[in-house]
């Protein structure tokens, strides 16, 4: 591996000896290490990563996207709550090297003193998150969405998405569906109000903007001290999207106060204090840039995207793992069953819920 990185150090014209690199490991997709590099007498910390190409076959679209989004906060001098990654660009001018053996890596410097939680304790956190992440919305907002390249199709078509899990269930490859029968079956039950937000963007009726696509908390970079948002990360998934799928996914992840992939099911559940914090810091930030059925509808991705997650989850595992970084046997049905009992519980929640975001908006 260090070989690799001086290789690509000389690429980006990076002087200096590895200090030492170690993986970061709490993305399920990407290869991602921090490097330090010693160019006395500086210490220089940077983000090495490898694009996982089976999963973003087209990963220059991916740079291009970050790249357009980049530029259209600079240019129109957009005043945001916090900056947006943005990797260097090698002796090409480009912001991605390809390897000769075909690996496609990217590099930035790493932002310090700064933290990411993957569970958190304090609900002034959450707030710091939900503004920084509706800010980024309302930023991007009156960029053309049309301009974006699709990096994954279909990327949150629930519709298709459970499909593609009763295909593969149905196919069952590796002998795994028989262990998941009552899983099947909640999929079954919950299947129409899993395609609501599918069917009426289809039908015209939800608009498609700018959006993130993976906002869980991890993907905002806070002020170590203050918790105050410094930067947004991971933007391989913008697209055009729904805005109810960006407020769902970080709720699914920022008001559950158990792990992702959490095993005690006991402990999975949506936390409503959580829940309003976030809700607080995202409406302040977004407020009136949403039409009412955007508003009207923004709740509804919590349960839905929690419910998709966990259909790709499930869909992996009995596909035997091919498209999730797993760490352990059973790791992505350890995951559904936990975003399943996370979704099951939002739809309890889903009257209170819609209901504080209109308060929030003050509809
Ligand atoms: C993946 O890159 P990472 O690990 O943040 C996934 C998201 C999921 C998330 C679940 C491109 O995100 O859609 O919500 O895992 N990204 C892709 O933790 O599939
Ligand atoms: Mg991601």
């Amino acid at each position: 591996m260090k070989e690799k990185f001086e290789n690509l150090m000389k690429l980006y014209g990076i002087n200096g000896s590895i200090k030492n690199y170690s993986p970061i490991t709490n993305g399920h997709i990407n290869e991602t290490y921090y490097v330090s590099i010693d160019n006395h007498p500086y210490v220089n910390p940077y983000i090495f990563q490898k694009v996982n190409t089976y999963v973003f076959k087209n990963p220059v679209y991916v740079m291009n996207n970050i790249m357009m989004i980049d530029n259209f906060i600079k240019n129109n001098n957009k005043k945001s709550a916090c900056k947006i990654v943005t990797f260097l660009v090698n002796e090409e001018y480009k912001n991605y090297t390809v390897t000769e053996n075909g690996e496609f890596w990217r590099l930035c410097i790493f932002e310090e003193n700064t933290v990411t939680f993957d569970v958190v304790e304090n609900p002034e956190i959450l707030h710091s998150s939900g503004y920084a992440f509706g800010d980024f919305l309302n930023v991007i907002s009156d960029f053309p969405a049309e301009k974006l390249n699709i990096t994954i199709p279909d990327f949150h078509n629930t519709r298709k998405r459970l499909e593609n899990l009763f295909r593969i269930i149905n196919l069952d490859e590796n002998n795994r569906a028989k262990d998941v029968k009552d899983e099947i079956s909640i999929f079954e039950k919950y299947h129409d109000f899993c395609c609501k937000l599918t069917d009426m963007t289809d039908k015209g009726v939800l608009p498609l903007r700018p959006v993130h696509n993976d906002t869980k908390y991890n993907n905002i970079l806070l002020n170590k001290n203050t918790f105050e948002p410094v930067c947004v990360v991971d933007l391989d998934t913008i697209m055009p999207g729904l805005v109810a799928h960006d407020f769902g996914d970080a709720i699914r992840f920022a008001a559950n106060k158990a792990a992702e992939d959490e095993t005690d099911l006991n402990k999975v559940y949506l936390d409503f204090e959580y829940f309003k914090e976030f809700t607080k810091g995202f409406t302040g930030a977004i407020g009136q840039s949403m039409t009412d059925i955007e508003t009207e509808t923004l709740a509804l991705g919590a349960p839905i995207i929690t419910f998709e997650l966990a259909s790709r989850f499930l869909a992996d595992h009995i596909d035997d793992d091919k498209y999730f970084a797993i760490h352990r046997e059973n790791h992505n049905l350890d995951r559904a069953r936990c975003q399943m009992k996370l979704a099951c519980d939002m739809m309890e929640k889903l009257d209170d819920m819609c209901g504080f975001v209109q308060e929030c908006i003050g509809k």
